[in-house]
């Protein structure tokens, strides 16, 4: 077995593929201000390469960490002299891929035909079955190219109108790439629409009234080479002249609060911000679509983990104009998300929910004018984090269903 592992490991490294045997993800709690101030410290330490799930927080909340194999002796024994406690969330990183892997492949070779969306797939199944979606109800979905990625992949949305250009409903999900219970969701989601119009009354009387767009993997290079090579990427795949790294976080590098607080100026950091706003071409992309189309009512993006539905603001933390409004209609969805299998989400402004974070989606498009902009974090709260089994998409998908559709209702019955 111990073999074996050796075996794999040295393989991975001939093929430039990432292990992550032996890596853990450990829950640390802090304390006190001092603890937390050593975890920042800690967050600091780049030769550890560590790699956060969920960052330290000033206001303390518990933080998820994976530890690559080669540190995890010395954090440790870095949280044990500080008297900082913590408990491994996940014992082998590498274990739970295998299963992942072994899962897709099984239920892909079992498939009889039909699209199985209760499994992970690749870009290049997403595209196929996004293809054949529209190919079975013409008169209702089509596939919009808004542009394409840095590598050259399209960036596809699926359309879903019944005609005319109605007011519209932005919906986007992937931006970070690890996160597949997103693109996952929304793939489902585009099915559900499209073979439920007619017959649900939901879908019937909204797409009667608005348009919906909807974008399952905003970031098709991340997708692939979370697929490929590095199943923890999160970042776009740009490259710049004079650049020590890879990629950009897509989600800091909207023009909202543009490298402030809760972004970072280093390109080897996985929130980092990138040159300047739009630099990535998969978000300029986006924002010149939503300008020219010029009536967007509603956007929403969807990423995971941590079962959060939050609206702006995440560059500030003072309360925008319409927060009461935004918060009763993100704690309706959210009640709805429990209501099917008892999924309890937390509600409120990303800067207070979970942290300041600037550059992001949904601030842009709420000070552009769309008052309607929600960010939802999927599962699990950390269990299995962004490795969620592929036996919890489908549950995963029914019950967002549910908070999206009380969003999209209040947004029907509510025209501005
Ligand atoms: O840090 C982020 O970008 C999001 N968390 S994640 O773990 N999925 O990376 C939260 C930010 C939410 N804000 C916006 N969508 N604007
Ligand atoms: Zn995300």
């Amino acid at each position: 077995m111990r073999l074996i592992l050796v075996l794999s490991a040295l393989l991975g490294l001939v093929y430039c593929r990432e292990t992550f045997v032996g890596d853990q993800v450990l829950e640390v709690t802090p304390k006190n201000e001092d603890q937390i101030k050593n975890l920042l410290e800690l967050e600091a330490e780049e030769h550890l390469e560590l790699d956060f799930w969920k960052s330290p927080t000033t206001s303390g909340q518990t933080v998820h960490v994976r530890v690559p194999f080669v540190s995890l002796q010395a954090v440790k024994v870095f949280l044990e002299l500080q008297g900082i406690d913590y408990s491994i969330m996940i014992e082998d990183v590498q274990a739970l891929l295998d299963e992942e892997k072994e899962e897709m492949l099984l239920n892909q070779r079992e498939r009889n035909g039909n699209f199985n969306f209760e499994t992970y797939h690749t870009l290049d199944e997403i595209y196929q079955e996004m293809d054949h979606i529209v190919a079975e109800h013409p008169g209702l979905v089509s596939k919009v190219n808004i542009g394409h990625s840095f590598e050259k992949r399209p960036m596809n949305v699926l359309k879903f109108s019944t005609g005319g250009n109605k007011p519209a409903i932005w919906l986007d999900a992937g931006i970070h790439a690890r996160e597949w219970v997103t693109q996952a969701t929304a793939l489902w989601t585009a099915n559900k629409i499209a073979t439920e119009y007619g017959k649900d009354a939901f879908i019937t009387s909204l797409l009667d009234q608005m348009d919906l767009f909807l974008l399952p993997v905003t970031n098709p290079d991340g997708y692939v080479f979370s697929h490929t090579t590095n199943r923890m990427w999160r970042k776009t795949r740009s490259k710049a002249a004079g650049r020590a790294c890879v990629g950009v976080d897509p989600n800091r590098n909207w023009d909202a609060g543009f490298a402030g607080p809760g972004a970072s100026n280093k390109p080897c950091s996985d929130s980092y911000h990138g040159p300047s706003p739009n630099s990535e071409v998969e978000v300029k992309s986006i924002v010149d679509f939503i300008k020219s189309h010029g009536n967007f009512k509603a956007f929403i993006t969807i990423h995971s983990y941590s079962q959060l539905l939050m609206f702006p603001y995440g560059y500030k933390c003072s309360k925008s104009d319409t927060f009461d409004e935004l918060n009763q209609v993100a704690q309706q969805a959210a009640k709805a998300v429990e209501s099917l299998y008892g999924t309890k989400y937390r509600v409120g402004p990303i800067c207070t929910v979970i942290y300041q974070a600037s550059g992001g989606s949904i601030d842009w498009a709420y000070d552009y004018g769309i008052k309607y902009s929600f960010a939802f974090e999927l599962r699990d709260t950390g269990r299995y984090g962004f490795l969620l089994p592929a036996k919890q998409i489908l549950p995963t998908a029914q019950e967002t269903w549910l908070g999206l559709q009380s969003i999209m209702e209040y947004v029907r019955d509510h025209p501005y």
